[in-house]
């Protein structure tokens, strides 16, 4: 928070964080950066954190499970079948996910599913309103919860709320395509701050209020269906130095002594997604083919090692993409393997924080080829692990958010098999002096924009919405 506004603002008030799933502290090290961020932001100034449990049960009690964990209270929901297959399977993983992601032609538009979304919504945002005070911040994140402070609104809450959305935001043409997008686009005028990733959907965003809505637009902020809003880019960062201490933790070394390989020449090209068809990972696999076509060098030296956990596994596109990979992998090995080499490891099971860590930092190059993606994690992750003194090469699809940001990276187009397999025989033989620039510019990247300062900026634009005495967006 900067010092002016905990001057104007006095104490800072308690955060109530709001995500789909709330994850223990305990399990925060599974639950990746987002869970890590808000773990942090939580601790410092005390506060909630609530969300689904990520249990189904017969019947749900329509009262929170409170816990206490330190200064954190988590407040948990569980879920029926039915409100699982329609909110979470069904509206925020088959509808909004495809199409926010430009897949139009994998969303399924399910009026079932949608009514599902909206009752889930309602009855979580009804669960949160007596926990919360008059004073709390709210920060509500991702596409999961698009309507939630539309349905705290109906409950009469007047605290400041937030939302973060951790995906794209859709070009207009995208958006307009979902039946229900009025009421959607209409409900996110209940929130105060909409932070987005990149400029880019920001400006997607205002495109469509106006277009769609016939919107006001001054400065950051956005009036229309009788309110205004501020919208912004807060591109997510990651904890870089403590990534940085992870990758020569002594579990990561382990996994380090694993993977390099000391004979000169052999490289390793490290991927890490979860499977997901927004990833580009089939794409990535032929790139991989086009290089060992291209470059016979290659053959017997490079090898792509691909860790991709299965993810949202009980959704059809989910399934056919894990069928979709096995082929192509055996396909590329059948074909180019010998006896002590394959061109392609390829492991379908979640590894440990630490153990990714030592593998990003003995990985030559780091090969990041989302065909849409709000941020990418990873790619800010692989160049936090390196080994600052000879660092390896970060290759990054332009269609993720980081590329925005990343600029010293190479940046391909993840459609382009032979662009991208050009860029990785670049990188294989980039020379030391090269590619220690190109990760000082990154890395000092990443420490200026790191989590914390992700959500202290989020947090103070929140907290500039509502000062007394400065201007709040209504006025
Ligand atoms: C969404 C947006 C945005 C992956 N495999 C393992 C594992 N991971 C961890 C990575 C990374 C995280 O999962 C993935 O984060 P990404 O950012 O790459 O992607 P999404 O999950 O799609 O996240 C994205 C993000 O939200 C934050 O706003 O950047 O654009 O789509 O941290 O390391 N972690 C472990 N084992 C694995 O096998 N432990």
């Amino acid at each position: 928070m900067s010092p002016a506004l905990r001057k104007a603002g006095g104490q800072r008030p308690r955060l109530v964080a709001v995500s789909n799933r709330v994850v223990h502290p305990r399990g925060a090290a599974r639950g990746g950066g987002l869970a890590v961020a808000l773990l942090d932001a939580l601790r410092e100034r005390g506060g909630l954190w609530f969300g689904w449990s990520g249990q189904i049960s017969d019947q749900p009690d329509s009262r929170p499970a409170v816990a206490e964990a330190g200064p954190i209270r988590l407040a948990t929901l569980d879920l029926s079948q039915a409100e699982h297959d329609a909110y979470y399977n069904g509206f925020a993983n088959r509808c909004l996910w495809p199409l926010f992601h430009l897949r139009l032609d994998l969303a399924a538009f399910d009026p079932q599913h949608y009514d599902g979304y909206m009752r889930v919504n309602r009855r979580l945002a009804g669960a949160l309103w007596p926990l919360l005070q008059d004073e709390d911040q709210v920060w509500i994140h991702d596409y999961h919860l698009l309507p939630f402070a539309e349905a705290l609104r109906e409950q009469r809450a007047r605290q400041q709320i937030g939302f973060f959305l951790h995906i794209p935001f859709p070009v207009p043409e995208m958006l307009t395509a979902l039946p229900h997008y009025r009421e959607l686009m209409r409900s996110l005028f209940s929130y105060d701050l909409l932070g987005f990733q990149t400029e880019d959907d920001v400006q997607r965003f205002r495109d469509c209020a106006v277009r769609e809505f016939g919107a006001q637009l001054r400065g950051d902020s956005v009036t229309a269906f009788g309110r205004r809003l501020v919208a912004k880019a807060f591109p997510i960062g990651i904890d870089a130095r403590e990534f940085a201490q992870l990758a020569t933790s002594p579990a990561a070394r382990l996994e380090f002594q694993r993977v390099r390989d000391p004979r000169p020449g052999r490289t390793v090209i490290v991927g890490v997604d979860r499977l997901d068809y927004t990833k580009g990972i089939p794409e990535r696999f032929q790139a991989m083919e086009r290089l060992l076509e291209r470059y016979p060098d290659t053959h017997g030296q490079v090898e792509l090692l691909q860790i991709a956990p299965t993810s949202r596994g009980e959704v059809p596109e989910y399934m056919a993409i894990r069928e979709q990979l096995e082929r192509i992998a055996g396909h590329i090995n059948g074909l180019y393997a010998q006896l002590d080499w394959a061109p392609i490891r390829y492991i379908n099971r979640p590894l440990g924080r630490r153990q990714l860590a030592g593998i990003y930092r003995a990985s030559r190059i780091g090969l990041v080829t989302p065909l849409r993606d709000g941020m990418n994690l990873v790619a800010k992750e692989y160049v936090a692990a390196q080994d600052p003194a000879d660092p390896g090469v970060l290759v990054l699809s332009r269609f993720a958010g980081a590329a925005q940001q990343m600029r010293a990276a190479l940046i391909v187009s993840p459609y382009d098999a032979t662009a991208v397999a050009d860029a990785l025989q670049t990188a294989r033989y980039m020379p030391l002096e090269e590619r220690r620039n190109r990760h000082a510019e990154l890395m000092q990247g990443l420490l200026r924009n790191d989590a914390g300062a992700w959500r202290e900026s989020f947090l103070d634009a929140l907290q500039r919405c509502s000062a007394p005495g400065e201007e709040s967006p209504a006025s």
